[in-house]
């Protein structure tokens, strides 16, 4: 699909545009069709072919004009235009969070800044202080957008990286000649960010396999291309690596390439202890092969469990293991709803029903309906009235539906006083209520915390949404002393949420394990704004595994009545 990147055209349009200071109408209808391209679910490709784009809500003549233009001749005369007289560099200064086009432009004014290392002298020298508008604090956010900018080149979500990797397994599957494939290396520890793609098959023709890799659909750059290893770039940006072993070496190779590597020195010493080594070709005895087939038998011969790639971190994984007390990590299976969904009652795509649907084809019993409250006003967000109807509308709903059960929700917004935007009376009716922070991300840290508390002790409160508000590529978390909101919710009994979107990931591994161990449950939610983002509780699933987290520790996995009990334990 061209979605994607005609998307960037337009974004890119819209930037130039404003950095010339042009007029805001124009440049808001390019950033209005790039919203609208990229969050299509359908391919523009093939609506163009059926005169359809003018049909897209949001896209008029002109910008359909130039969408037939692009498809058909591969450029945009607009973009070319627009690009002719601004570098590359000043294109890639905009993209660092913090940095829009109205603040690149100032510093171009006014320090002849046009890129990225200038900019960085700059603020070493101390030249930005007392230009205009430019605050303490908002030097200080450039300083680190800039930081956020430069590990995100380097590391992209797991969410960008997990459909380019089931697309290439699917493809590799077609070779009759590649016996097993599966993605290895940081992705299948479901790490929240991937620096690489690790892929590994098995099967007698190396080169072959090799050859269907580098040339499969979707590869825009091929680094490397041998018998046994293949190297590309796809059209996502990320970097795939594809090894080919030996079948009998499969599962000690998926050992080795999945790592850790801190994983993998902690298992080497303790097979050297044990007068046995391991490589990437088996488990040894001298020169004997005693195991390697089989990715467990490593860890048979060394006299533990064979320990889930989520857990091999070297954070107590492996003695765990020896003693037999591996925690029984949450699987995708045992999930029984959705607790976090927006529908078109605000900014979401489906009706309720769609999403019903989808629910119960992903085999849900139930799914939250949490769309935003009236403070939200860019997201539609319901008013008191609203909500009434659409409580009405969920039972006339669940009417219909055998065995699932829509769930009354909202996701209400934590104003910045820390009150909730629907009053206690209101929120008493609701099955579920998702609390979050959509404004005010720049108070101090301990009125955040404050605001945050006085919202778990609300008592119809029951999940905490997105805990940080950090965007992995674009933004960090506000300022919240995240230790203190868990003791907050253990004394209450409110959830903490693991938001699944893919940007998101919220909270993450590490405070998911904070919180059980302080006996804190976690909702893992998708926040799904649209049907196709509801496959990302996989991307939620496996951070909570990271974070160890048992079936038990996870509120959606209860039954209907568990997650009802749950809620209704804390109003009481
Ligand atoms: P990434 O790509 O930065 O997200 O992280 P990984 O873990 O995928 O790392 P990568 O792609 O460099 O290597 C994949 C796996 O291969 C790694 O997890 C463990 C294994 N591996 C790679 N190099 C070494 C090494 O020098 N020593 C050991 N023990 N293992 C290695
Ligand atoms: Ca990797
Ligand atoms: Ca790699
Ligand atoms: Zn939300």
């Amino acid at each position: 699909m061209k979605n994607h990147e005609i998307a960037t055209l337009f974004e890119r349009i819209a930037d130039v545009l404003e950095l010339k200071g042009e007029n805001t109408f124009r440049i808001n209808s390019y950033r209005k069709a790039a919203r609208v391209i990229g969050d299509l679910t359908e391919d523009v490709e093939a609506l163009s072919k059926l005169g359809k784009l003018t049909d897209i809500p949001g896209i008029g003549e002109g910008t359909a004009e130039k969408i037939v233009e692009y498809i058909t001749t591969g450029r945009m005369a607009k973009y070319d235009e627009v690009m002719k007289d601004v570098s590359e560099e000043t294109l890639i200064l905009m993209k660092v969070p913090g940095l829009g086009p109205k603040t690149v432009a100032t510093l171009h004014k006014e320090l002849g800044i046009t890129g990225l290392s200038d900019l960085e002298k700059a603020l070493q020298e101390g030249k930005l202080k007392g230009l205009f508008g430019m605050g303490e604090k908002k030097i200080e956010n450039i300083t680190k957008g800039i930081a956020l900018f430069k590990t995100s080149l380097q590391r992209i979500s797991i969410g960008m990286a997990y459909p380019v990797v089931k697309r290439i397994i699917a493809a590799l599957k077609h070779n009759p000649l590649c016996k097993e494939v599966q993605a290895a290396g940081s992705l299948r520890r479901m790490k929240e960010t991937v620096g690489d793609v690790d892929i590994l098959a098995s099967g007698e023709n190396g080169a072959d396999i090799v050859k269907s890799f580098v040339t499969m659909r979707g590869v825009t750059q091929v680094l490397a291309s041998g018998d046994t290893k293949g190297s590309v770039r796809v059209e996502e940006g990320v970097q795939v690596d594809l090894r080919v072993v030996r079948e009998d070496e499969f599962g000690a190779a998926l050992q080795y390439f999945t790592g850790s590597k801190e994983h993998n020195v902690h298992l080497r010493e303790i097979a050297k202890k044990q007068g046995l080594k391991i490589n990437e070709y088996g488990i040894f005895k001298g020169d004997e092969k005693i195991g390697g087939n089989r990715e467990e038998d490593i860890y048979q011969a060394l006299g533990m469990d064979w320990i889930p790639p989520e857990l091999r971190e070297n954070r107590g994984e492996i003695e765990a293991a020896r003693q037999g007390k591996l925690p029984n990590i949450v699987r995708l299976s045992d999930i029984r709803g959705d607790l976090h969904n927006h529908s078109d009652w605000s900014d979401g795509a489906p009706t309720m029903e769609e999403m019903a649907e989808y629910a119960m084809k992903m085999s849900y019993r139930y799914l939250v309906v949490s769309d935003h409250s009236q403070s939200l006003h860019i997201a539609h967000g319901l008013n008191n009235e609203e909500l009434l109807e659409q409580m009405d509308e969920i039972d006339r709903l669940n009417g219909k539906f055998k065995g699932f059960t829509l769930l009354k929700s909202s996701e209400v917004d934590i104003k910045p006083d820390g009150s909730l935007d629907f009053p206690d009376k209101l929120l008493e009716r609701l099955d579920v209520v998702v609390a979050s922070i959509h404004s005010g991300f720049k108070q101090e840290r301990e009125k955040i915390t404050e605001r945050i508390i006085a919202a778990i002790h609300n008592p119809y409160v029951n999940v905490i949404g997105h805990p940080t508000g950090r965007l992995i590529s674009r933004r960090e978390g506000y300022d919240v002393d995240l230790d203190k909101v868990i003791d907050a919710c253990a004394a209450t009994g409110t959830a903490l949420e693991v938001n699944c979107y893919y940007d998101r990931l919220d909270i993450d591994d590490v405070n998911c394990r904070k919180a059980k161990e302080r006996g804190v449950k976690i909702a893992i939610s998708t926040d799904a704004h649209h049907l196709d983002q509801m496959w990302m509780m996989e991307l939620g699933v496996g951070i909570a595994c990271r974070g160890w987290l048992e079936a038990k520790d996870v509120i959606n996995t209860f039954s209907l009545e568990g997650l009802k009990a749950f809620c209704k334990k804390k109003r009481n």
